[in-house]
This record gives C-alpha cells, structure tokens and sequence, in this order.
C-alpha cells in the first residue's frame, strides 16, 4: 500500500486551516511564519516556495527574507537576532545548506528555541532527548504523523534508520525510540515510539543484513536505489526520505519498482515525505504560537 503523504499532507492543512480561521474569528491575530533563504540553490528555492504557498493556503502569515550567496555570517546572525527580538513573528526558519563560509551551527545555535520551528536548535534538540516539551523538526515529525494516520504500530518494532544526520536520521531515530509518554502533548501522533531502532550510516558493515531485519526502514541517505529488494524483509514498512535529480526526474533512495511488491507499506517519491515536512513545518508555527507566543 502506498503512504500517501500528498494526500495526508492536504487533510492535516485543511485542519489547521479551520484552526487558524477560528483563532481569527476570535479576533486573535494569525500566525507569522519568516523563511530564510540565502544563494539561489533551486531545490532552496523549489521547497521554500513550496513552503510559503503552503502557509497561504492555511492562513499562515508568511514573510520569505532572501539573501545573495555572498552575505556575511555576522549579517545573517544580526538577522537572526532581528526576528528573535520581532514579536509579531511567531516562527522563522533558516533553509539550509548555507555556503560555505557561513557556519551552520553558529547560526542555528543564535535562534531562540521558542521560535525555532524548524526544531534544529541544540536547545530544541536536547530538550527533545530529556522529553520536556519541545518543537520537533519537520521529516522527523512528518514521518511520525504518517505512520500515525495509517495507523502503524511502533511500539516493539525494529526500525532501521539509515543516515545519521542532525536534519533527519539522528532525530527520527530518537522521536521512535522514545517513550510515548514523553512526547509533546495534543500531537496526535505522540502515542508512536517504543521501537527498538538501529542507526546505520556509510561506515555500517553489512547493511544488508541489519536491514533484512527491520519492520520499518527509513531511508535518509541521498543515494538513488541504495535500498534495493533484496534488503527488504517480505510485509516491511519503507519510509523513503532522499531526494535525488536523476535525468531530471526526482527519485528517492529507495528502488521504488522492485521493493514496493514486497513491502506492506511504501512511500512514494515525490508525494510521501517532501509533503509531510512541509505540513509538519506549518503545524510548528502553530505550536510555537500557541505556546509561546500569546
Ligand atoms: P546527509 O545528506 O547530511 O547525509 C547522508 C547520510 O546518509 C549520512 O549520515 C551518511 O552516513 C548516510 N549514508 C550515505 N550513503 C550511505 C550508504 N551507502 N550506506 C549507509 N549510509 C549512507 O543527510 P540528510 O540531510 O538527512 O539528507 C538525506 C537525503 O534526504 C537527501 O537526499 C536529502 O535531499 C533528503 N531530504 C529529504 C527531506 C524531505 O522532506 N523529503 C528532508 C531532508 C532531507
Ligand atoms: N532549515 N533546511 C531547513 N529545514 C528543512 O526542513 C529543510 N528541508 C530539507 C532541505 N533543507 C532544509 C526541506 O524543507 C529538505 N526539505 C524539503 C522540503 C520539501 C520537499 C522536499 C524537501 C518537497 O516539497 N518535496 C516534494 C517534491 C518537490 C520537488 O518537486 O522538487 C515531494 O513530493 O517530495
């Protein structure tokens, strides 16, 4: 069966839509979401664009700041501490990768935690890890809300993660492993956790074997058809997270046509995670203007 995370992605948004209309009715102002973009990386630009029409169709007040490639990272940190200190923005993001000569984590670490809806803060993370309540990044809580609404089970399973990074692999790791009592409350996918979940990345031996092993794989790897069929164990579960241009289409990691036969439950590419991060970063920016921001 196909996780379909287009079509998850558009009932999760028409929800927020009426929770963002009633707070409106209420006479309480919406939302504000700020997007920051630097260079013109066109994957960037396709998903922050993808972001702002998401938040238009909510109403999801959002602002995109752009900046040339060649900006200074103390330019960029004054930015940050500009919308830290802004009160009628509730959430901004900073799109990633940045060039070069900026460092990541300078700037990720210099953004208040209460506005990071991105959830990539050391802050955010490490009140993630001790269960106190926290805002989650986007993939990571995008693929939980999937299983979620398919309705499947974690509790006990094997999950294979494969990718390692702060975006992706590491936190979707711990969000599975968790106790579920631990998660945010009044996320209705809070109740997923209690796997027993592997980490695997580009110095794991014997891949294939661990993975034959998984209930649930997720794949985070940015390499097309890294997980192939015969790595998969017959009723599986494929999360597939890559984005790959390959002769100008877009592919995932996983070899979609030999390992969706087998598998029970199998994302697609495009329209399985891509989706479900974007709805997951607009259910952030609510979060963060509920807690902390009224
Ligand atoms: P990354 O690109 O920073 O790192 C890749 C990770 O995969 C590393 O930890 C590496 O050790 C591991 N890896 C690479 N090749 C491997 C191999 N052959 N065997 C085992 N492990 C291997 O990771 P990222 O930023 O999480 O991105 C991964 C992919 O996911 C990219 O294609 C990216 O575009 C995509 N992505 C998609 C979304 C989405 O919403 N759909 C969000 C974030 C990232
Ligand atoms: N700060 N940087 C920050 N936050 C993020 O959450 C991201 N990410 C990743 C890259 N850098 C980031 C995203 O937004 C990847 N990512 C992302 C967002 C949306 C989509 C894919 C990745 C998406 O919309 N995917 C569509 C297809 C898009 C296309 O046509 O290219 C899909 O259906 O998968």
């Amino acid at each position: 069966m196909i996780l379909d995370g287009k079509k998850i992605a558009a009932d999760i948004r028409a929800e927020i839509r009426e929770e963002v209309a009633a707070l409106v009715a209420d006479g309480k102002r919406a939302p504000k979401l700020a997007v920051v973009i630097v260079g013109n990386n066109p994957a960037s630009e396709t998903y922050v664009n993808n972001k702002m029409k998401a938040c238009a169709e909510v109403g999801i007040e959002a602002v995109k700041i752009a900046y040339p490639t060649e900006i200074s990272e103390q330019t960029l940190l004054n930015e940050v501490s500009r919308l830290n200190n802004d009160p009628s923005i509730d959430g901004f993001i900073v799109q990633l990768p940045l060039p070069d000569h900026i460092h990541e984590s300078a700037i990720l670490s210099a953004i208040d935690y209460r506005k990071d809806v991105d959830g990539l803060t050391p802050a955010n993370v490490g009140r993630t890890v001790q269960g106190l309540p926290s805002i989650v990044s986007a993939t990571p809580r995008g693929i939980r809300e999937l299983l979620a609404r398919y309705q499947i089970q974690t509790e006990g399973k094997h999950v294979v993660v494969i990718g390692r990074s702060n975006i992706v692999g590491k936190p979707v790791a711990l969000l599975l492993m968790q106790r579920p009592y631990l998660s945010l409350p009044g996320m209705s996918a809070a109740s997923l956790g209690d796997a027993t979940v592997t980490v695997c990345h580009s110095k794991t031996q014997d891949l294939k074997a661990i993975c034959r092993t998984a209930d649930i794989i997720i794949v985070a790897a940015g390499s097309p058809k890294l997980l192939t069929a015969d790595m998969v164990k017959e009723g599986a579960t494929v999360i597939d997270v890559g984005i790959n241009r390959v002769d100008g289409h877009l592919v995932g990691d996983v070899d979609f046509e030999n390992v969706a036969p087998k598998a029970a439950y199998i994302t697609p590419v495009p329209g399985g995670v891509g989706p479900m991060t974007i709805v997951s970063l607009l259910q952030n920016t609510l979060q963060a203007y509920n807690e902390y921001s009224r």
